[in-house]
């Protein structure tokens, strides 16, 4: 058998196992890649909010990287939770040429800010420049470009596409019978995607989860649209799974459980 794809995760962990790194590994593992992490942070979390956090130091964060780096085959990194500027940095850092898929972390399911005005200054000002895309929900989006609510989409999208990397800025109306999100490709072509919407509050996890999908579906050569549409249904799977489940007091995790190796929608390797 061949040697699976390699995808990198440097994201924060989550204590009740549905966002972050846990999302991030799981989703790499059910779609037939190889995952590494480097942890950001540890926070100390349930399904009702996140209680304590723990920021690693930029060294902490550039060993893992580099230990990864130096001894396996990486075909993409993703990021999430980055938690400090000085972490940020260790993003921008990566070597060039290295895809990089930068999910803007900077709010929990929970609402709890996982990101400052200091980390979203960082994103502006190297991170975005350095990322191939950015996979934001529109309040991220928003914080990241100074738009405002009423602004259109895909003004916004163009906002942030005007920092350097495509982008797929994820729309979600839990009152909406569809999603749609606004994709710029790294040529800034503008499409959108509807994709119907799975009405339920099991979603903790879901950002991550679709981000390190198109992570995977990337590295294997998909194009943004094909990769994007393919992690959709990853996720929309899995909330599908996870709809009726009743685990925790708040927003339980998106179903980490349900994907088998034949719902992989894309080419095994060769
Ligand atoms: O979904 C964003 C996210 C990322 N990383 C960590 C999180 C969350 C959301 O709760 O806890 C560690």
């Amino acid at each position: 058998m061949s040697s699976p794809v390699v995808a990198l995760t440097v994201a924060g962990t989550d204590s009740g196992g549905a966002a972050g790194v846990t999302a991030d590994m799981i989703t790499f593992a059910a779609l037939g890649a190889h995952g590494a992490c480097a942890v950001t942070a540890v926070t100390a979390q349930d399904t009702v909010g996140v209680h304590h956090v723990v920021h690693l130091t930029a060294d902490d964060v550039r060993a893992q990287v580099d230990a990864v780096l130096k001894d396996l085959p990486v075909a993409v990194v993703k990021t999430g939770m980055l938690g400090t500027e000085e972490v940020a940095g260790v993003v921008t850092d990566l070597p060039p040429g290295l895809p990089l898929v930068v999910d803007p972390v900077l709010v929990a399911t929970s609402g709890a800010e996982l990101g400052d005005a200091a980390v979203v200054a960082a994103y502006r000002d190297h991170v975005l420049a350095r990322a191939t895309v950015v996979t934001p929900n529109l309040d991220e989006a928003l914080r990241l470009t100074g738009a405002g609510p009423a602004d259109p989409p895909e003004d916004v999208a163009r906002a942030l596409h005007a920092f350097g990397p495509a982008v797929v800025l994820t729309g979600g109306d839990p009152d909406a019978p569809t999603c749609r999100d606004v994709v710029v490709d790294g040529r800034g072509a503008v499409r959108t995607i509807e994709h119907a919407a799975v009405a339920t509050t099991n979603d903790h996890g879901t950002g991550c989860t679709f981000a390190a999908a198109l992570a995977v579906h990337l590295a294997r050569g998909a194009d943004l649209i094909d990769a994007a549409t393919a992690a959709h249904a990853f996720v929309a799977a899995a909330l599908r799974t996870s709809t009726d489940w009743r685990l925790g007091r708040g927003r339980g995790p998106v179903a980490h459980t349900f994907a088998q190796p034949t719902q992989n929608p894309s080419t095994p390797e060769a």
